[in-house]
């Protein structure tokens, strides 16, 4: 008997496609632009998305959300440093699922340029949480030798 309020409780839960959309939580996001330096740590911080539709890592630490938003096609380069193990997601919508275009180690470099939209999520991988900085660049042609560690290409898929 004393199991009932618990089967009530499932019982509220809303099983169908709109449940797995729209978990990110950008209300908080924090605006960036090219060249900038933002430092962040994502200890404490609710954990809205585990799972991104692009990835199947567990990204169970919180979630940082940032905003960049190009007026003119340009290429960029998004990376991440920290002491833990936190990973950066690239979405063109604010939706893990619907937006999802990377989660990378620790950055990305576009192969051509871009326009409009881009949300940069730190979360942690596993539940990590630290302090880090995110560095977002504008990549200068003749200065594409730079090498961030682990380089990926947007749109490579
Ligand atoms: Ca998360």
């Amino acid at each position: 008997m004393r199991i009932l309020p618990r089967i009530l409780a499932f019982g509220l839960m809303v099983f169908g496609a709109s449940v797995c959309h729209g978990a990110l939580d950008c209300s908080g996001m924090v605006e960036v632009e090219l060249n900038g330096v933002y430092a962040g740590d994502n200890t404490g911080l609710p954990n809205n998305v585990t799972t991104y539709g692009c990835s199947d890592w567990d990204e169970s630490g919180g979630e940082v959300v940032y905003h960049l938003f190009l007026a003119t096609p340009s290429r960029f380069e998004v990376r991440l440093e920290s002491v833990c193990d936190l990973d950066l997601a690239i979405l063109s919508d604010c939706d893990e699922f619907l937006g999802c275009i990377e989660v990378t180690d620790d950055g990305a470099i576009t192969t051509s340029p871009q326009q409009g939209d881009f949300y940069f999520v730190v979360d942690g991988f596993e539940g990590a949480a630290c302090a880090f900085q995110l560095y977002v660049d504008d990549v200068i042609v003749g200065n594409e030798t730079r090498t961030f560690g682990e380089i990926k290409a947007l749109y490579r898929r």
